[in-house]
This record gives C-alpha cells, structure tokens and sequence, in this order.
C-alpha cells in the first residue's frame, strides 16, 4: 500500500495503533495532531468490522475481529472527515465508511449474497478478479469512464445499506454486489471494495486489470487542493495582520 502510494511522487506517513483503553494511558494522544500534519488518509484492508459497530450479532461464534483497531481507525475518520480532508479507503476501508455513516455490511457473502459470484478465493489470493461497473454520475465514471472493468477481489464481506449521505459508485454486474461507495457532501470521501495497491503491473495481475494510477492521482489532488486552500487562506491572514500592524504603528 505504502509502495502504491509513494509510486505517485508523495510520502505516505503510517500511523501507529494507539489503544485509547490501555491502563498506562495517562492521557489520550493527540490525534487531532494527527489529523493536521497530514493531508489526507488512506484506510488499508484487513480484519472483520465487529458487527456491534452497525448494531448486530457476529456471523458465526468463531468469527474474529479488533475492536481496538475498529476504535482507533473510527476516531481517525472522524478527524479527518470532520476537517474536511480526503478520505481513501480500501476493502476494508471502504466498509469503514460505510459503517461509519450509519451504514451496515453483509457479515458473510458466500452464505448470506444467494448467487453471488466468487469474491475471495484463498488459493488464487491477488490473482482472483471480476469485472465491475462504475454508476452514472459517479466519481469513479468520471475517472474511468463507463466501459466494464476489471479488479482484484479479496473479500467475503461488502457494504449492505448504505450510510446517511453515501452513494453506490460501483458494482460486480452479475450479483449487483456494491464494489465502491462515496459521501456526496464532502469533496473526496471515497471507497473502493477491490485492492487498488494490487493492481501493478508484473503481479501476477492480469494485463487487462484497472490502472489504479488514475485513483491515487484523483486522491492526491484532493489533498493538494485541500492542503492549498489552507496555505492561501494563512497567507491571505498574515497579510491582514501585517495590514493591521502598519496601521497601528
Ligand atoms: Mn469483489
């Protein structure tokens, strides 16, 4: 992922995992430091959401997940949403945000999606791809354009109802499962259910997989207009300040 990032000309930072309910937590770190020094944030794949994070019961008993990690990646969302800055998140990522908004996920695919084409698949890992249809109207058509495509599928779980304010970008076109959602209101807050960061050239991908380049470009041009408002709007407050102390000296 940090490869994939970095391949783009900028430096992906990893941000530690803090467990905000350590007993040697004497005070909470600052993550709103966090949220400030970086330009926007990147969810990586990974474990099973708890499903107490949208309200329900674990699949199976012997289901496993990382509520600390459920909690921490929760919190850094909230930070960066709520400054505005650009959100990318990746398979898991992706039901992040949809958890996150009031969303709710299939827990289980294969034994919960009827008819649903095969989405993971241990033996073939990165290898294993579908196609994918990107929306009307969606960021994704807009980056991509309308013809069917091709991405990596490494997953069991994918977005059910979709959070408040969040809209379908993408779909497998046999089953109609959802492969990319983004918010409406906020100028980059995006997820895709397929692995991006797998998509390069010489990985044993197929050759007709989706270029990944474009996304990472729109993502980063999110963050440097962000990043660029800010810096002109402290510019244009020095310069009234200056204003201000020629007038009074
Ligand atoms: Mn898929």
């Amino acid at each position: 992922m940090a490869h994939w990032i970095m391949g783009h000309g900028v430096v992906a930072l990893m941000i530690p995992f803090i467990d905000q309910r350590l007993p040697t937590l004497r005070k909470r770190p600052p993550l709103r430091d966090l949220v400030e020094q970086l330009d926007g944030l990147v969810l990586q794949g990974g474990i099973d959401i708890h499903p107490q994070a949208y309200g329900t019961e674990p699949w199976q008993a012997q289901a496993e997940y990382d509520p600390i990690r459920d909690d921490y990646e929760l919190e850094l969302l909230h930070g960066f949403i709520g400054a505005d800055k650009p959100v990318l998140g990746i398979c898991r990522g992706c039901q992040l945000l949809n958890v996150y908004f009031g969303g709710t996920l299939v827990q289980d695919i294969p034994s919960q999606w009827p008819g649903a084409i095969a989405h993971v698949d241990n033996t073939h890992y990165d290898r294993l791809a579908h196609e994918v249809h990107f929306m009307p109207g969606s960021r994704l058509a807009g980056i991509y354009g309308y013809e069917p495509r091709r991405v990596t599928s490494i997953h069991h779980q994918c977005v059910d109802q979709l959070g408040q304010g969040l809209a379908l970008e993408a779909r497998s076109p046999i089953d109609l499962v959802p492969e990319g959602i983004r918010h409406t209101a906020y100028p980059f807050v995006l997820g895709v259910q397929w692995h991006p960061e797998f998509h390069l050239n010489g990985n044993g991908a197929a050759a007709d997989i989706l270029d990944s380049g474009p996304l990472m470009m729109a993502f980063l041009k999110a963050a440097a207009r962000r990043a660029g408002r800010v810096r002109r709007l402290a510019d244009g407050v020095a310069r009234v300040r200056e204003r201000a102390s020629a007038l009074t000296r």
